[in-house]
């Protein structure tokens, strides 16, 4: 018996282990489906609105002719410019990190985020969207804690990533890092036409 309620308690201390002992994950959310884009400098309501940020990325394809690809390329309210990572294959891994610096507050204390308007891949035109990658799922970290993971559809529409509320301070970064794509027909870029923090509103 007594060997009996050891092995009880053993198991019990499992099964109570369990959770803790393996890696927290995420939270998965899917990004909600929107309209095509009704201009080329389509430009909705974000967070940039109220403060904006400063936007860098790990890296970026270097310049192609008079086209662009840095990190600027992903905020500049143009649907026909893309970011495109630089790494070799589908730049899983790669990063956009967006910096919400002391001098964007003003007399702000802090601004809630919520979120990201988000349009994927290089929407240049339908055979340039076709031919480069297109991002599949993202993780979100905020101050380099996970915040949530987030599935993209494969689309040239607006689409929207809800989160819950983050009360974002002076200096605090929001970061977002590939982790799979829909692989492009020609090229294995990835790119990401135009991706904005949602808030304030
Ligand atoms: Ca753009």
């Amino acid at each position: 018996m007594k060997t009996l309620a050891f092995a009880a308690a053993i198991l019990a201390l499992l099964v109570v282990a369990g959770p803790v002992g393996a890696a927290a994950r995420a939270p998965v959310v899917t990004a909600k489906l929107g309209k095509p884009p009704d201009s080329n400098d389509y430009a909705p309501c974000s967070l940039g609105c109220a403060i904006g940020w400063e936007t860098t990325a790990s890296s970026h394809l270097p310049p192609q002719g008079r086209n662009r690809y840095d990190a600027k390329r992903i905020d500049d309210g143009l649907v026909n410019t893309a970011w495109v990572e630089g790494r070799p294959g589908h730049g899983i891994g790669e990063t956009v990190t967006y910096t919400f610096t002391p001098a964007l507050f003003g007399e702000r204390e802090k601004i809630n985020f919520s979120g990201f308007y988000v349009i994927n891949g290089y929407c240049k035109n339908p055979k340039t969207w076709r031919e480069n990658s297109r991002v599949k799922r993202v993780l979100i970290s905020y101050n380099n804690q996970p915040l949530c993971e987030a599935i993209l559809h494969d689309s040239m529409n607006v689409q929207f990533i809800h989160l819950k509320t983050v009360w974002l301070r002076p200096g605090d970064i929001v970061t977002v890092t590939i982790l799979a794509v829909y692989p492009g027909d020609k090229y294995q870029d990835t790119a990401i036409s135009e991706m904005a923090p949602l808030g304030a509103h």
